[in-house]
């Protein structure tokens, strides 16, 4: 799916600012209201609606919401192709236009379009309404508890039964993850324009013979006309040409992408067909898992980065390009190369930029939370087709880019109570993953199950990768029985001669709560937990990554074990580093990007 651009050929109607907004009082069908009762609140688009007002029902909300707003389309645009485009609306939508249902889409992270041509007339005024819902369950991905227990919330059981059999609470919306179930029209609306024959999808991939790059390119056109293609250097230049909807180019003497501090080297693919144009940044780069190496360009890369959230104070998890911009500053500052769209799809503007800034990413479903039950999850949840749905959106949308270098099916399942339920279920949509991706890249999934003995899938994975907290989770605050309990596993690790990537590692830490001696939530801890750890990983060459987690401090729902968020970030939630940040930059800045481990 093409990222919406303004070109000779076409343009953008922007639908960001104030829409008007109202919670659901529950007297309202499934996800219609009037458009007057939508009337009157004032909500910002794109943004989480979580934190913009100040009525608790915000935050703690469970149902639909309404957004109104209306648009009309210029005349000189009258003789266009019209598409709506949302985003990512989270985490369902149904798009109203003037009182019609237009669509309807399940998934908060991905975007989704309507052709409203044959809906519309350039210059007149029109009504839009998206209901959004933020339920989540065990048919949604991320998964949620259907009125059982948060993550690190509290449980009904501890709730008197007398109280609980009263059914006291309104139905509640329990996450089976660890961040706040931000919601709503999390990020830009456009309606966009092409001419009547036009580009429906690129793609591109990229192979090399000795310095020659080879180019495949497939143009979806729908129409019928002439189509051709130019590919063009950093300097203007034209390095090749060709004609027909698909076809094979040569670069000679490529430029390769190269992850920073190499050179990110980026070409541009201008797409003609008909009257349309659609130009698309690509790279020339390989990818490949051999043995326990993770190969860019041939050469072994060693991940040095984060996971990350879409997570900043007041947007929630709404667009943000003005943090996205910060964050690439402080990883560049911190020596990072690389991080984890934990755990979901982020916005394609951050895609964009970590081609340009030559940082790697490992590109993550929304399929977090997969458990939380004493029952067989994959028996009992019905999330498989749309997992497969959104595998094949995210590869769809997200297949050209050179910084994404691995897909990640999810983070977290349960792999341990039903095994083979859960090999069954994890295998097959690994292949389902490497046979829709033109690029061919790694797959895995990312695992938290201590019982490494009886989980049988992450070891099948193309790169292992595993979220680990010896000495936070458990052996707390005890970093020598956690460096004990690590190797005991980093020596299974080594007999599966697979690539590991510890995915997730790290110490929940109150900025500037300073003690002579370490201990957990103190600034020191966080420092000596890291220390700890990589010491013992730098002694194993098949570890070929480390992605503490958090980059930053995030949002969770309320809970015992929740202090304001989630506190293990390496910085402060307005991006302010803590002193384990400095550790990681001197680190870092000292770990080469490919040959770390011979
Ligand atoms: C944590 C992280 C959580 O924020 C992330 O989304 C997934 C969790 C740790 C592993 N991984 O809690 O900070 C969970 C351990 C459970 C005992």
């Amino acid at each position: 799916m093409l990222y919406p651009e303004t070109n000779e050929s076409r343009s953008i109607i922007d639908l960001s600012g104030a829409w008007s907004f109202r919670l659901d009082d529950g007297n309202h069908g499934e996800g219609y209201a009037e458009p007057e009762f939508i009337e009157g609140t004032l909500m910002a688009v794109p943004a989480s609606y979580n934190d913009l007002n100040e009525n608790r029902e915000y935050r703690s909300h469970c149902g639909w919401a309404y957004y109104k707003t209306s648009f009309t389309i210029p005349r000189i645009l009258d003789s266009e192709r019209k598409v709506l485009r949302f985003d990512a609306v989270t985490h369902y939508a149904k798009v109203y236009l003037d009182g019609e249902l237009i669509a309807e889409h399940k998934g908060g992270f991905l975007p989704f379009e309507i052709d409203i041509t044959k809906r519309v007339e350039a210059g007149k005024a029109y009504t839009l309404i998206v209901a959004v819902d933020n339920r989540i369950n065990h048919s949604t991905l991320p998964m949620g508890n259907e009125g059982g227990t948060a993550f690190f919330g509290s449980d009904n059981a501890d709730v008197p039964s007398v109280i609980a059999a009263k059914k006291w609470r309104k139905p509640t919306n329990l996450p089976n993850f660890d961040f706040f179930n931000y919601a709503g029209i999390n990020r830009p609306v456009r309606i966009y324009t092409t001419p009547e024959n036009y580009i429906d999808d690129i793609t591109i991939t990229t192979s090399l013979d000795k310095t020659t790059a080879i180019v495949n390119y497939q143009m979806d056109c729908i129409g019928k006309g002439e189509a051709t293609i130019e590919i063009i250097d950093r300097d203007g230049k034209t390095v090749a040409t060709g004609k027909g909807c698909n076809g094979k180019l040569e670069i000679t003497n490529a430029k390769l992408w190269w992850p920073y501090p190499g050179d990110p080297y980026l070409y541009k693919a201008v797409a003609r067909f008909c009257d349309d144009t659609y130009s698309l940044d690509f790279g020339v780069r390989t990818v490949e898992v051999k043995g326990t190496q993770f190969l860019i360009n041939g050469k072994p890369f060693y991940f040095k980065g984060f996971g990350k959230h879409e997570d900043s104070a007041v947007h929630g998890r709404g667009f943000d390009f003005v943090l996205d911009v910060k964050d690439i500053s402080m990883i560049h500052w911190m020596g990072a190369n690389s991080f984890r769209t934990s755990h979901y799809p982020y916005a394609e503007e951050m895609y964009s930029l970590c081609d340009k800034e030559g940082i790697v990413i490992i590109d993550e479903t929304p399929a977090v939370g997969i458990g939380g039950t004493t029952e067989d999850i994959y028996k009992i949840g019905n999330f498989r087709s749309h997992h497969e749905d959104v595998i094949k959106d995210l590869i769809k949308r997200d297949k050209n880019h050179p910084c994404v270098v691995m897909w990640s099916m999810g983070n977290e399942p349960d792999t341990v109570t039903y095994p083979d339920s859960a090999y069954d279920y994890w295998h097959t949509l690994y292949d389902f993953t490497k046979a829709l991706d033109p690029g061919n890249r790694p797959v895995t999934f990312v695992c938290n199950q201590n019982n490494y003995e009886r989980d049988r899938i992450t070891r099948e994975m193309d790169v292992v990768c595993i979220n680990r907290y010896y000495g936070w989770y458990n052996l707390s605050g005890d970093m020598e029985a956690a460096s004990y309990a690590l190797n005991l596993e980093l020596d299974f690790w080594e007999k599966q001669q697979k690539p590991v990537i510890i995915t997730e590692y790290g110490a929940d830490t109150l900025p500037g709560f300073h003690l002579s001696s370490p201990e957990m939530f103190s600034e020191e801890f966080q420092i000596l937990y890291y220390k700890t750890i990589n010491t013992e990983l730098d002694k194993r060459s098949f570890v070929i990554g480390e992605h503490p987690w958090n980059f930053a401090d995030f949002n969770t729902i309320q809970g015992p074990m929740r202090a304001d968020g989630n506190r293990k970030g390496l910085l402060t939630r307005d991006r302010r580093p803590k002193m384990a940040a400095h550790y990681f930059r001197s680190r870092w800045h000292e770990i080469p990007d490919f040959d770390y481990k011979r």
